[in-house]
């Protein structure tokens, strides 16, 4: 008896779509290492916990296809882009990956109402509202770099700015804490 309730099309792009979070999670991790090779380990920290939390997005929706019968395709992830040239373009490439991610996972659910599966629609309203969060989080970080001078901050700003991020995400969970259902 076939007790798979996820179509070719949707399994097909939770598939993508979970590797899309796998890929998010290792530019994290790059970004992460090349800001603590510049000195950077306020910035570093803030982005290996960030790695851990799309691992986290990554894995939830692997768990999702299983539990709808489907099969899980783990394939290659791409490699990371080429380490940014500054700060300053490392946080407008974590806007731009965040915008591009929103859009992805809009399309599954378009996909997922078109074929009326509610269930994929209702699972990924989860996502729907992270990626405003996500895409809140990089807008912060914009305006954090614009205030310490964009292209032109000074290394005395960026000092500041690290600090800074050394501590703002102690106030999240840490990566050990968080789990599949509450990344
Ligand atoms: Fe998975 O939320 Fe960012 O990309």
């Amino acid at each position: 008896m076939n007790t798979n309730r996820l179509s070719k099309t949707i399994a097909e792009a939770l598939n993508a779509q979970m590797t899309k979070e796998a890929h998010a999670s290792q530019i994290y991790l790059s970004y992460g290492a090349w800001a603590e090779s510049r000195g950077f380990s306020g910035i570093s920290n803030f982005f290996f916990r960030h790695a851990a939390e799309e691992r986290n997005h990554m894995m939830k929706i692997l768990e999702y296809i299983l539990k709808r019968g489907a099969i899980v395709d783990v394939v290659a992830i791409p490699a990371p882009p080429e380490n940014p040239k500054n700060i300053n373009q490392c946080f407008e490439r974590v806007f731009k990956h965040e915008v591009d991610n929103t859009k992805s996972i809009y399309a599954v659910v378009k996909l997922s109402l078109e074929e009326e599966d509610w269930a994929t629609w209702n699972f990924l309203q989860w996502f729907v509202k992270e990626q405003i969060e996500e895409e809140t989080m990089a807008m912060n970080m914009l305006d954090k770099m614009k205030i310490a001078g964009g292209e032109k901050a000074s290394d005395e700003a960026l000092l500041t700015l690290d600090k800074d991020l050394e501590h703002t995400p102690d106030d999240a969970r840490s990566a050990e804490d968080v789990t599949t259902a509450q990344p």
